[in-house]
C-alpha cells in the first residue's frame, strides 16, 4: 500500500493522477498546507522540504522496511520503476522522459507558482515581477506547444512527463494563459482531461475538505516562511 501525503494542489496531483492510472492500492493522508501541518515533526520526518507531496510505500518490491519518497517527480519516478508502468525501460526512451519530467519540475512547475503568486497573491503589485513570470509563462506554454506539434503525448506515448505536466497547465487560466493561443497544449490538455483516471483522480481530490482556498492566516504560514521556520520546526536534527 502506498500512503500518499497529499493536498489538492497542482504537485499533489500528479502521484494521485499516477496511483489511479496504475490501480496501485493507496491510502490519503491529508497535510493541509494552510493550517502549517507541513511542519510537523511527523511529516517532516519523511518530507525535510517541508512540502507535499510525499509517500510511504508500506510494501517496497523489494521487501524490506517502508520506503518514503519526496519531491513529485522522485515520487513519479520510483513509482514508475514499482510498476513498470508509465516510464519506458529503453535507455533512449526513458531519458526523454527524465528530460521532461526535469523540465517540469525545474521550469514549468516553479515558473507558474512564480507567476500565480505575483498575479494573484502578492499583496503589492511588481509590474517587473508580474512581466517576468507573465513572459517565462508563455514560453514555457510555447515550448510544450511546440513539442506537441508533432505527437500526441510529450514522449512516444503517455508517460510520467504527461503526468507531471497536466495538472499545472490545467490552471492555465490563473497563469494569464488563453488555451486557444496554444492548439497543441489544448488538444492534449482534452485528451488528458478524458482519460477515466484522471477524472477519478480529481474526483477523489475533491473530497478532501480543503476549506476556504487561501486565507490572510494561510499567507503568512505560506508565504513568511525563512530559516527561522526550518530551524523551529527542527528539521535540521533529524537528517
Ligand atoms: N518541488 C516540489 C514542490 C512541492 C510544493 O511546492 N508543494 C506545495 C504545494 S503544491 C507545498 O507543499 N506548499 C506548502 C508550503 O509552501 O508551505 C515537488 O514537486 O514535490
Amino acid at each position: 500500500m502506498i500512503e500518499l501525503f497529499f493536498w489538492p494542489t497542482p504537485n499533489g496531483m500528479k502521484p494521485l493522477i499516477f496511483l489511479h492510472e496504475t490501480g496501485l492500492a493507496y491510502e490519503l493522508t491529508t497535510v493541509d498546507i494552510n493550517k502549517g501541518d507541513q511542519f510537523s515533526q511527523e511529516f517532516l520526518a519523511i518530507a525535510p522540504n517541508g512540502r507535499i507531496p510525499a509517500i510511504i510505500d508500506h510494501a517496497p518490491a523489494a521487501g524490506g522496511p517502508p520506503v518514503s519518497v519526496f519531491e513529485s517527480g522522485a515520487i513519479l519516478i520510483y513509482l514508475a520503476e514499482k510498476t513498470g508502468q508509465l516510464l519506458p525501460q529503453s535507455p533512449k526512451a526513458r531519458v526523454e522522459v527524465l528530460e521532461w519530467v526535469m523540465w517540469q519540475m525545474a521550469g514549468l512547475g516553479p515558473m507558474l507558482g512564480q507567476n500565480h503568486h505575483f498575479n494573484v497573491y502578492a499583496p503589492e503589485k511588481v509590474p517587473y515581477a508580474i512581466k517576468r513570470y507573465n513572459d517565462e509563462a508563455s514560453r514555457l506554454y510555447a515550448v510544450l506547444d511546440l513539442r506537441l506539434s508533432k505527437r500526441a503525448f510529450i514522449c512516444s506515448d503517455y508517460t510520467i512527463s504527461d503526468i507531471v505536466c497536466y495538472p499545472w497547465i490545467a490552471r492555465h487560466e490563473r497563469h494569464q494563459i488563453n488555451l486557444d493561443d496554444f492548439p497543441n497544449v489544448k488538444r492534449w490538455f482534452d485528451a488528458i482531461s478524458d482519460r477515466p483516471a484522471v477524472k477519478a483522480a480529481y474526483d477523489r481530490a475533491a473530497k478532501v475538505n480543503a476549506g476556504a482556498p487561501v486565507t490572510d492566516a494561510s499567507k503568512s504560514i505560506l508565504f513568511g516562511q525563512t530559516a527561522e521556520t526550518v530551524r523551529n520546526a527542527g528539521s535540521e536534527n533529524r537528517n
